[in-house]
């Protein structure tokens, strides 16, 4: 018996497991990927130009009635900012210098608005610092420089945990029932405002708040699923990795790789180890005690319990979850990697499409919704650059042919309402082009276009790269 490292899978199945890498390696070995990526390429331009002609100007295009949404009432630009990268690496060139051009000239953080610290944060932050590091157009800094400014105040609260909501004009915050995914899904982006500005006020605001969630952990090392950021108190005691926490884990590990923060790399090793030991579930096939080879077969996922007794509160998880082999992957931990992205695959399997939220015990779905997301296509791409396995190409390639099946439309795509009727829904969000796509293309395209290496994508997918000294 040879010791794989954490992850192992049982004697009985090394037949079985040859035979399924033999088949993946042949799927894998059609997988044209020149063509995938001239699709990939050719379904954003679609998407794309369905937002330009019915949307420039506004955040987002409702793709079935042909209307234009505004988070806040006034347009920020969520799509135009959001993309603004994806067009650069996808090589629309002249599309992407004519967007930064609309931006500079058009996006203005002067509202009185109130808005969600989290969202603008990953998707607007990120996207400026992002592009500003691919064009070196100061522009663009000095936009995120006014942002981070205009956001600070969410960090005034007693206990150093972000409120929710901030107005950007009068600094007024609002909603002290907050999450980790919240409250810690902040230090790629205010760390890195804060390496390019020399300002090192976003950096220390951002780490404290991560350092704060991680603080309130429990005896057995566990997260909630809600916080009042006033009292520091648990409203919801639920754990698990998925919506409202996912990003934090997320966020303690890549703080360790972008920086190099010694306190984040702890923080992330303690963690995770409490994670796997409550929250993992492993199904009848996985075994921790026996190994033959580096193929992993049989279930592993990650489920609910609570974060004081640890007793297992639910068998669900969903496409959110599917950030979560990506992550693993990225610390190097490859078994269960694989084991978890092969569940993550099995869920899409069972209806060509994942849900919100599946039940890995029953199969059943328990929200059907499908909003486009890019979770387990970053995943796909994560674990085919740090593995060299054909069987993500394909894996990617059977992902790509369902999606653009059931959620292209004619002027655009739009998510799915419901996964198992295949109907969709009127919304197309911004990181269908921060995320998806771009997740898509990376997978399929040229090794050389971008060294995972050299970057951390912030949670939106926009890569950052360290440019700074320390
Ligand atoms: C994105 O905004 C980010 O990836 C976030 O971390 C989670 N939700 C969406 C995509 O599903």
């Amino acid at each position: 018996m040879k010791n794989l490292g954490t992850f192992q899978i049982t004697k009985a199945f090394p037949l079985v497991a040859t035979l399924l890498l033999l088949t993946q390696t042949s799927m894998a070995q059609t997988v044209n990927r020149k063509i995938l990526t001239e699709e990939v390429k050719a379904e954003f331009r679609h998407a794309w130009n369905g937002y330009k002609q019915y949307c420039w100007g506004h955040d987002d295009l409702k793709p079935l009635s042909k209307t234009c949404r505004d988070w806040y009432g006034t347009p920020v630009l969520m799509t135009a900012v959001d993309s603004l990268d994806s067009l650069y690496l996808l090589g629309f060139k002249k599309e992407a210098d004519a967007t930064r051009e609309y931006i500079a000239k058009n996006l203005n953080f002067d509202k009185d608005i109130s808005v969600q610290n989290f969202e603008i944060t990953i998707r607007i932050l990120g996207g400026l610092l992002s592009a500003y590091q691919i064009t070196n157009d100061k522009r663009l800094l000095d936009l995120a420089d006014d942002l981070g400014t205009r956001l600070l105040p969410v960090f005034d609260s007693p206990t150093g945990l972000p409120y929710k909501y901030v107005n950007l004009k009068t600094g007024k915050t609002r909603e002290p029932i907050s999450n980790p995914a919240e409250t810690g899904t902040l230090i790629i982006e205010f760390g890195t405002l804060s390496k390019l500005t020399g300002k090192p006020v976003y950096y220390e605001k951002a780490k404290r708040a991560l350092v704060e969630t991680y603080k309130r952990r429990s005896p057995i090392g566990l997260v909630g699923t809600n916080i009042n950021v006033e009292t520091g108190k648990w409203t919801n005691t639920d754990s698990h990795v998925s919506a409202e926490i996912d990003s934090y884990y997320e966020y303690l590990l890549k703080c360790s790789l972008l920086f190099g923060d010694k306190e984040c790399q702890t923080m992330w090793e303690d963690s995770i180890t409490k994670v796997h030991t409550h929250l993992a579930d492993e199904g009848e096939n996985m075994s921790r005690k026996n190994v033959t080879g580096p193929v992993v077969i049989g279930d592993l996922w990650y489920g609910h319990a609570d974060m004081n007794t640890g007793r297992r509160t639910a068998t669900t998880t969903g496409a959110l979850d599917a950030f979560f082999p990506g992550v693993l992957a990225l610390d190097g931990d490859l078994n269960r990697a694989r084991a978890l992205q092969d569940s993550m695959f099995k869920m899409w399997q069972a209806h060509g499409i994942e849900p919100e939220v599946y039940n890995y015990k029953s199969g059943k779905v328990v929200h059907g919704g499908y909003p486009l997301r890019p979770e387990i296509m970053e995943s796909t791409y994560i674990l085919y650059q740090k593995t060299k396995d054909p069987k993500y190409l394909a894996m990617g390639e059977t992902m790509w042919r369902d999606f653009v099946k059931h959620c292209r439309t004619e002027i655009a795509y739009a998510g799915l309402k419901n996964v198992e009727t295949k109907e969709k829904t009127d919304y197309m969000h911004s990181f269908l082009f921060a995320e998806t796509f771009k997740y898509f293309y990376l997978l399929f395209a040229p090794e050389k276009t971008l060294d995972l290496n050299k970057v951390v994508f912030n949670t939106e997918a926009h890569p950052i790269r360290k440019t700074w000294k320390n």
